[in-house]
């Protein structure tokens, strides 16, 4: 019997359809990243508590304080966190496509948390405004502006959930981990109208945190990644929502920073994938089980028709846990549709040159092509306009989440064979111990400095980042002039 089909046994076993359970059954998870569960902390009673969304904000000049802020999570005290806006998950930006977005960050936190920067991930911004990890900072007590036009190769960049986070150099994990963290939603005409909207499309972020005794969060890093025995959904520990009997759009974010879900409805129904974070997909995609790394997104639909009445709830197969009951409470009429085709892939041409990017372990420590972070070593200088093939590798025995800033990239190749038909572009990639995989991307509009790194972000932190120049393509040579022929002395 295979580990998975294991779990899935224990798992459907305590968490049969309708069935409310007074706790959450606890199953020690056989993944790399799976601690025991042990809470000294005061729990809410399962599915107690309402599921939240953070504040959304969608206009053109926004500005987020960070700051800290008591977040109430679980009974009993509140957590102090590092928020982008006051709440956990911080505020939501959504905007519509093709138009520019200035965002200010106001760093408001102690001296001791330092000075910040904010990556847009999975925008396609201009290097000055990508968050870079050692530059163009946010000192304590100032800000700093980020502009986003919301442009890709002189057209709309592609609809998508993005997310933006803290990425400091050395202490991303603990700045995310403190809760810096933001959903990003880019809305987009081009993608089909009848997909489910409105109060029917949710943004879900999945993120675990281990609790202290005084439910406060103590980073405490660890090379091989951080987690916690307690996965919260929107920032609400095992928390419930009531739905109608009709499709929902999930727009599911790992904002974890090491951990890995493998995520399943109690009911056993598919989730019908319609992108990815890198935007829709060509077709639809049918998924009982939906592995997520640390920053992916999974772009959603579950049908809840004929559940009227029952709880259905979305599991993390890994640890057997109910992260989200979904209480079907409301007949609905259902007027969306899933069309058979959403988007096709941009034509970004044939690759002119390869680059091969080993992530290793390296004398101790989590490296690329046996490097660990250098901010002043740059590691390749792609031209603008052209499109390259980067081939990713993990000799490691440890699962890491490729992610590249800049431009999204469309799978070539994973292990030799076909890409799965739901990874076909994407910016942040599962690259399980001993997997190889070969993407695509053109390099467009932006000349600079851009990151390249394992997202499980305590690697990144211990080193296992680089980063890439884009540069101008070389001044053509100029033409030789043609040999004139001499002027002839007069006779
Ligand atoms: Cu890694």
């Amino acid at each position: 019997m295979t580990k998975a089909l294991l779990a899935l046994m224990l798992a459907t076993a305590f968490a049969g359809i309708g069935i409310r359970l007074g706790s959450a059954p606890t199953f020690l998870g056989r993944n790399q990243n799976a601690i025991p569960i042990a809470s000294p902390t005061p729990t809410p009673a399962a599915f107690s508590h309402p599921l939240v969304f953070p504040p959304v904000n969608t206009n053109g000049n926004i500005s987020i304080g960070i700051d800290e802020a008591c977040v109430q999570i679980l009974d009993g005290p509140c957590t102090n966190m590092w928020t982008y806006g006051g709440t956990y998950p911080g505020l939501t930006i959504r905007r519509p496509t093709g138009q520019t977005t200035n965002v200010t960050f106001m760093n408001n936190l102690g001296a001791a948390a330092g000075e910040m920067t904010v990556h847009n991930h999975g925008n396609h911004s201009s290097a000055d405004n990508d968050g870079q990890p050692e530059t163009l900072l946010i000192p304590t007590g100032g800000s700093r502006t980020y502009t986003y036009n919301g442009l890709e190769q002189g057209a709309n960049q592609r609809g998508k959930m993005q997310f933006y986070h803290d990425h400091r150099m050395d202490v991303t994990g603990r700045n995310v981990w403190m809760g810096l963290t933001g959903m990003y939603v880019v809305d987009d005409p081009a993608d089909p109208a009848t997909l489910p909207s409105g109060a029917f499309d949710l943004p879900l972020a999945i993120a675990d945190r281990q609790f202290d005794a005084n439910n406060q969060i103590p980073y405490v890093f660890n090379p091989d990644g951080v987690t916690g025995d307690k996965i919260l959904v929107n920032g609400v520990y095992q928390p419930y929502l009531e739905v109608g009997d009709r499709k929902y759009r999930l727009r599911i974010l790992n904002a974890s920073n090491a951990r890995t879900y493998f995520l399943t409805l109690s009911t056993g129904d598919p989730f019908t994938q319609i992108g990815t974070e890198s935007g829709l997909l060509p077709v639809p995609v049918m998924r009982t089980g939906m592995r997520i790394g640390s920053a992916e997104r999974l772009d959603v639909v579950v049908d809840f028709a004929g559940k009227l009445g029952q709880d259905v709830y979305l599991m993390d197969l890994l640890t057997g846990m109910q992260l989200l009951q979904l209480r079907v409470t409301q007949p609905l009429v259902d007027d969306s549709t899933i069309p058979s085709t959403l988007r096709p892939l941009p034509n970004i041409g044939e690759p002119t040159a390869t680059r091969n990017w080993s992530f290793d372990r390296t004398a101790g420590h989590w490296t690329i092509n046996g490097l660990r972070f250098d901010p002043n070593r740059t590691d390749a200088r792609p031209v603008l306009g052209t499109t390259e093939k980067w081939v990713f590798t993990n000799p490691t025995g440890q699962a890491h989440t490729v992610h590249i800033h800049d431009v999204s990239q469309q799978c070539i190749s994973r292990n030799g064979g076909a890409c799965y038909l739901y990874e076909t572009m994407k910016e942040t990639w599962y690259l399980a111990p001993g997997e190889t995989i070969e993407v695509k991307l053109k390099f467009t509009d932006h000349t600079g400095m851009y990151m390249l790194h394992c997202h499980i972000i305590e690697h990144e932190d211990d080193g296992m980042m680089t980063q890439f120049e884009v540069v101008r393509p070389p001044p053509a040579p100029r033409p030789r002039p043609t040999a004139r022929p001499r002027p002839r002395p007069q006779p």
